[in-house]
């Protein structure tokens, strides 16, 4: 098997933290290249459920773990989860996971910052999270971000600080918030300092270079989705880092030739938490059925998710941006019993037909799907465990997928449980 990265193909939620559990069996080491604890990733494996955010799935199979330079590192959130995690019976430690020393690490003022101009925005608000991940990238774009490796040098970490609060105070000040003092935060990064460190012991590019020597397979396993992408997404709706598959290798420091296979994770619909644009998006019965059906509330947030028809465009879209080779469809189990399902197969943006979403916010604001019908099945699919348990119609609405985003679905999943999983080739 060559190396696979794993990315969502839609606006995340996709299931991935199932696939990634269930690829992490034949994989060296598991690697989280992009994002923060914005991510929620859950596992179910018999009758336990883990929540991961920040933690690499293969954590909970005891797969060596990784948390590449890509991502960015709230250290109180990483503690938090590893004691959840330990709380849970799966044992965290340093020879187990590897956090690398150039990520740059979210502090409490970047959460201050990212709610206070969330709560401010009014109307023109992104949908956050809250986590802070926007403020702790914009810091490291700006050359004055904290990083893992800083806490091993307490003396060079006063003029850091002052740096970094010269422009937060500013910007707090703005926004009504006290002002941050260089020591309070200095003593807050030191009691957590000797935590942290041991688990940054080794340069991750090295010990995955290491494992390309030996020919060991690596696991990427991406966070959100490729519409979520701050470059290739539904901007300014989007999130802070690069979610396609390319940065799975800026993000841990391995060429992109170290990226073998691109498995993309396809929701059988579409959803969307926060705010932006979403074509297919309803706001009727059939949407809430979806909702209700696939349990679709944020899994670190809470929030509830919007529903909506799925959009072959958008995948089609995401398959090239990300060179997907083939994809992972999830919870096609929720659309069992409907009678009719559409399929966006295009848009209708001024009068005008487009066979991909344009960049421009009007436009997409303004972009009306055009469908196609399939009919439903009434049969359950789910827990399936081969094709041959498919429905007809089921197998009709997987196929027509595959024909309009070009591209083989190579794993079917009909429940969060890791064994309801149908390998297709
Ligand atoms: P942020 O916090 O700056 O990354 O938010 C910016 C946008 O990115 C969206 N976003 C997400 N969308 C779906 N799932 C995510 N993870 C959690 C989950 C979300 C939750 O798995 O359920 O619990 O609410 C995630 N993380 C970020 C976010 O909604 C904004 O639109
Ligand atoms: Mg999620």
């Amino acid at each position: 098997m060559a190396n696979v990265a794993v990315v969502g193909a839609q606006w995340g939620d996709e299931g991935k933290g199932k696939i990634v559990d269930w690829l992490s069996n034949r994989a060296d080491v598991v690697v989280r290249f992009q994002g923060g604890h914005n991510a929620g990733h859950t596992l179910v494996v018999g009758d336990v459920t883990y929540k991961l955010s920040l933690l690499p799935s293969g954590v909970v199979q005891g797969k060596p773990s990784v948390i590449g330079n890509g991502v960015v590192v709230d250290p109180w959130a990483l503690l938090d989860e590893i004691a959840r995690i330990e709380g849970q019976g799966v044992a965290i430690t340093p020879e187990l996971l590897t956090l690398a020393d150039n990520a740059c690490l979210i502090l409490p003022l970047h959460r201050d910052l990212d709610q206070a101009r969330e709560a401010a925005a009014g109307v023109t608000k992104i949908g956050t999270t809250g986590r802070g991940i926007g403020p702790a990238y914009e810091d490291k774009a700006g050359r004055r971000a904290i990083r893992v490796g800083d806490l091993a040098d307490p003396e060079a970490l006063d003029a850091k600080i002052a740096r970094l609060l010269a422009h937060h105070n500013a910007l707090r000040k703005g926004l009504g918030l006290d002002e941050v003092d260089v020591s309070g935060l200095k003593c807050q990064l030191m009691e957590i300092a000797p935590r942290v460190l041991p688990f940054a012991s080794q340069p991750v590019w090295r010990m995955l270079d290491g494992f390309r020597a030996e020919g060991r397979r690596i696991l990427f396993e991406g966070a959100q989705g490729s519409l979520l992408d701050v470059d290739h997404g539904t901007y300014p709706y989007v999130t802070s880092s690069n979610t396609v598959a390319g940065q799975a290798a800026a993000g841990s420091g391995l060429g992109p030739s170290a990226v073998g296979f691109v498995l993309g994770i396809v929701k059988a619909y579409t959803t969307r938490v926060g705010e932006g644009p979403f074509p297919t998006e309803l706001f009727d019965a059939d949407g809430q059925r979806i909702a209700e059906r696939g349990r679709e509330f944020g899994t670190v947030t809470g929030r509830p998710r919007r529903c909506g028809w799925f959009d072959a465009v958008l995948v089609r879209q995401s398959i090239a941006i990300s060179g997907i080779h083939g994809i992972a469809l999830t919870k096609l189990d929720v659309l069992d019993g409907f009678d009719e399902l559409m399929i966006c197969t295009g848009y209708r943006i001024d009068g005008e037909v487009f066979d991909y979403l344009p960049a421009g916010l009007k436009a997409q604001a303004a972009a009306e799907p055009i469908y196609e019908t399939i009919e439903g099945w009434s049969e359950s699919t789910q827990g399936a465990r081969t094709w041959k348990d498919l429905p007809a119609n089921a197998i009709k609405y997987v196929r027509r997928i595959e024909e309009l985003i070009q591209a083989p679905v190579a794993m079917l999943s009909t429940s969060p449980e890791r064994d309801d999983t149908i390998l297709m080739r």
